[in-house]
C-alpha cells in the first residue's frame, strides 16, 4: 500500500541520484550517473518523472551534434520506460563565470549570458515538456555587501525574470515560473531568503500570474522557518507551483537528506497540507544520498523518499478520520453562535453596522482567559499516529 505508483506523481531531479557526494572536504565517492540509466531505475521504483539543469543533460561544452544526440537518447529513455519531465531549470551556478552570480552579477557580460543560457535552456526543457520552470538564484548575493547595491540587485532579477517571461510568451511555451527561495549557500547571503520573501516580489513582476515559488524544506529550515506554514501562505495564494521535498537538521548548510529521515513530525503536517489542499503538482524529491553509499544506496534513498511520503500520507489520512480526532476538533472550534455569526460577516467584508455591532458588544474576557485548548491531548494524538499506535 506504500509502494509509489505514477499517480503519487512523484519526481526527482536528475542532479539528485547522480549526485556523486563531493562536498567542500572530499573528492566523489560514487561514479557518474548516466540519465538513462537514472530514468530506467526511477520508472522502475514507481517515479512519475524526471527534471533537471540544462547542464545534467547536455555538458556545458557540448556541440551542437553531441546535444542533438543526447537529447534524442533521452527522449527514447522516458518514452522507454513512460516518464515525464514536468520541470526544468537552468545551471547558473557551477561554472566559474557565474561565481558572482547570474542576472544580478555586476558583470554585464554575465548578466546577458545568463540570459542567452537560460533561454537556451527554457527551449531544451519545453522540448522535452516542462510545463514549469525552476529558479534557483544559487549565487545571486554576496559574500561582501560592499559589492553590490542590493536595491540594483532586485532590480536586475525583476529585469530578467520580466524578460524571460515574455520570451516563453512570444514563443508560444505553455510554461509557468517557479522561484526557489534560499537563504545562504554556496554565496554568504542570498537575494530572497524565504517564500514571504519571494511571494513579495512576484507581485512587483509584469506577469505575476506566470510566476509561482518553488519552496524547499531544508531551504526553510535553514533559517529556522517553520515550512509547513510557508507553505499554506504559498498555497493560499495560489503561487505553489513546485516543491522541492527533502529534510535537514535545523539551520546548518543544506543538507538535502531523504525525506522525512528528520523531522518526521513536521513532515507529517506537510504531507497532510499537501494532500488536504488538493495540489496536484509533482511531489519532487530535491535530495541525495548519504555521501557513504554506493549505486544500490542511492536506489534505497530514492525508494526511501517515495515511501516515506505514502506512509506520511496514509498516517495523515488516518489522523484526519480518527473519530476522537474529530471530535476533539469539533470541540476546541465550536464557540458562541452570535460571534460565529459576527466573523462570517467579517471575512465577507467590511460594514459600518458590523463595525457598531462589533464595538458595542461585551466580551468575558476572563473566562476566555480561563479556557483550556486541550492541545495536549491533540498533539498527543497526533504523536501517536505517527508512532503508528493508534
Ligand atoms: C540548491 C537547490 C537546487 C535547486 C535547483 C532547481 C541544485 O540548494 O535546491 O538544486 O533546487 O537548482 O530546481
Ligand atoms: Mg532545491
Ligand atoms: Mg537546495
Ligand atoms: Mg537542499
Amino acid at each position: 500500500q506504500y509502494t509509489p505508483r505514477k499517480e503519487d506523481k512523484f519526481t526527482f531531479g536528475l542532479w539528485t541520484v547522480a549526485n556523486q557526494g563531493r562536498d567542500p572536504f572530499g573528492d566523489v565517492v560514487r561514479p557518474v550517473l548516466n540519465p538513462v540509466r537514472s530514468v530506467q531505475k526511477l520508472s522502475e521504483l514507481g517515479a512519475w518523472g524526471v527534471n533537471f539543469h540544462d547542464n545534467d543533460l547536455v555538458p556545458f561544452d557540448a556541440t551542437p551534434a553531441e546535444r542533438d544526440r543526447i537529447v534524442s537518447d533521452f527522449k527514447k529513455a522516458l518514452n522507454d520506460y513512460g516518464m515525464v519531465v514536468p520541470m526544468a531549470t537552468t545551471n547558473l551556478f557551477f561554472h566559474p563565470a557565474f561565481k558572482d552570480g547570474a542576472f544580478t552579477a555586476v558583470d554585464p557580460s554575465v548578466r546577458a549570458f545568463a540570459l542567452q543560457k537560460t533561454m537556451r535552456a527554457i527551449d531544451l526543457g519545453v522540448e522535452l515538456g516542462a510545463q514549469t520552470y525552476v529558479f534557483w538564484g544559487g549565487r545571486e548575493g554576496v559574500d561582501s555587501e560592499a559589492s553590490k547595491d542590493p536595491v540594483e540587485a532586485l532590480k536586475r532579477m525583476r529585469d530578467a525574470i520580466n524578460f524571460l517571461c515574455e520570451y516563453a510568451i512570444d514563443n508560444g511555451y505553455n510554461l509557468r515560473f517557479a522561484l526557489e527561495p534560499k537563504p545562504n549557500e554556496p554565496r554568504s547571503d542570498t537575494y530572497f531568503a524565504t517564500i514571504g520573501h519571494m511571494l513579495a516580489f512576484i507581485y512587483t513582476l509584469d506577469h505575476p500570474e506566470m510566476v509561482g515559488v518553488n519552496p524547499e524544506v531544508a531551504h526553510e529550515h535553514m533559517s529556522g522557518l517553520n515550512f509547513v506554514h510557508g507553505v499554506a501562505q504559498a498555497i493560499e495564494a495560489g503561487k505553489l507551483f513546485h516543491i522541492d521535498l527533502n529534510d535537514q537538521k535545523g539551520p546548518r548548510f543544506d543538507q538535502d537528506l531523504r525525506f522525512g529521515s528528520e523531522n518526521i513530525k513536521s513532515m507529517f503536517f506537510l504531507v497532510r497540507l499537501l494532500e488536504n489542499s488538493g495540489y496536484d503538482g509533482p511531489r519532487h524529491f530535491d535530495a541525495h544520498a548519504y555521501r557513504t553509499e554506493d549505486d544500490q544506496g542511492v536506489w534505497d534513498f530514492a525508494a526511501g523518499c517515495m515511501r516515506t511520503y505514502n506512509i506520511l500520507r496514509e498516517k495523515a489520512r488516518r489522523f484526519d478520520a480518527d473519530p476522537e480526532v474529530q471530535q476533539l476538533l469539533a470541540t476546541i472550534n465550536a464557540g458562541n453562535a452570535d460571534h460565529i455569526s459576527w466573523l462570517s460577516e467579517v471575512r465577507k467584508g467590511y460594514s459600518k453596522e458590523l463595525a457598531n455591532k462589533l464595538k458595542e458588544a461585551t466580551f468575558d474576557a476572563t473566562a476566555l482567559g480561563q479556557r483550556g485548548y486541550q492541545y495536549e491531548k491533540l498533539d498527543q494524538m497526533a504523536v501517536e499516529h505517527i508512532f503508528g499506535i493508534r
